[in-house]
């Protein structure tokens, strides 16, 4: 028997909390679309309030450098002239996940994530009128970034009604503040993005984005994962008081991205020790990360007053 490949190729998705989030009646719309001889397949699901953006460029992990950066652009904006066909048209949360993330680029000293990042900032910019990276920060939603096994670039937005407040890390300086060191143009992300919680009018939801072993902007405890799993929890930590929420036992719908996979469940381990609430209930993603000396990252949601 022929299996298709389209079969058995891995699909990097959403967590399941965004499907809850669009609710019942959801319209569903097509965004297939050829630009510059690229076929971008794409989906748009408008919920009540929310609504859930996906496009992926096939066989991104072969474009040329520029034609990645272009691509991404591209996909980028698909989204938002998506969004601007509905209600919702703040982006709140995103999710990247980039083939050969980690792949050295044609130039020397860059790698592939930082060409993805040269064509997010371009879009951004545009987006919201915003000549440099200072001037983007108040925009800004939460993100993922993370490789995946596959060879397509895939790009996930949630977007809401009213704009989400933006949250940084005491502990970390700002995505897009990085210096030159972590590629030309930084990436841009908010560390956290407080939204509106629909069934309680004084409490709010955080979007807590994708969190690593970083200190200021330098990865630390490389090499030991035990240690990465405890200073990204207690970054989170860190950002959830930040954010107005208790700590780490206001947390949920974890995700946990680990690159080795011998190694997940030695992770979930330490991360179900921090977070006790949430034993049998984190998800593991088998994915590599935006730089080669990081072994995990973990995102997910928490309540805040
Ligand atoms: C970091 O803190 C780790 O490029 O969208 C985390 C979250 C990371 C989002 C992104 C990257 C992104 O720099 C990597």
């Amino acid at each position: 028997m022929i299996v298709p490949s389209v079969l058995t190729r891995y699909t990097p998705t959403a967590p399941r909390w965004v499907q809850q989030w669009l609710g019942h009646s959801v319209a569903v719309k097509s965004l297939d679309q050829e630009i510059d001889a690229l076929d971008f397949v794409g989906q748009v699901s408008y919920g009540d309030r929310f609504t859930h953006a996906t496009v992926r460029v096939p066989h991104a992990d072969v474009l040329p450098d520029l034609e990645l950066e272009h691509a991404t652009s591209a996909a980028y904006l698909m989204i938002r002239r998506a969004l601007e066909d509905g209600d919702a048209q703040h982006p709140v949360r995103f999710w990247n996940f980039i083939p050969g993330i980690v792949d050295a680029a044609a130039a020397d000293g860059l790698d592939r994530y930082m060409v993805f990042n040269a064509g997010r900032f371009a879009e951004f910019s545009d987006w919201f009128s915003a000549a440099d990276r200072e001037r983007l920060a108040p925009h800004i939603a939460t993100a993922t970034g993370v490789g995946h096994m596959g060879s397509d670039l895939v790009v996930h937005c949630l977007a809401d009604r009213l704009p989400g407040r933006p949250i940084e890390n005491p502990r970390q300086r700002a995505a897009y503040r990085y210096s030159e060191t972590y590629g030309p143009l930084p990436p841009c992300f908010a560390r956290a993005t407080l939204v509106a919680d629909d069934a309680r009018a004084d409490r709010r939801r955080v979007l807590v984005g994708g969190t690593s072993s970083i200190l200021g902007e330098d990865s630390v405890h490389v090499g030991n994962l035990a240690e990465q799993t405890r200073e990204t929890l207690d970054n989170i930590e860190a950002l959830l008081k930040e954010a107005g929420a208790d700590g780490l036992e206001a947390l949920h719908d974890v995700r946990v991205y680990h690159v080795q996979d011998h190694h997940g469940p030695a992770i979930l381990e330490l991360v179900e020790q921090r977070l006790p609430h949430l034993v049998g209930r984190v998800e593991m993603v088998h994915a590599p990360l935006c730089r080669p000396d990081l072994g995990v990252e973990i995102e997910g949601m928490a309540d805040a007053e």
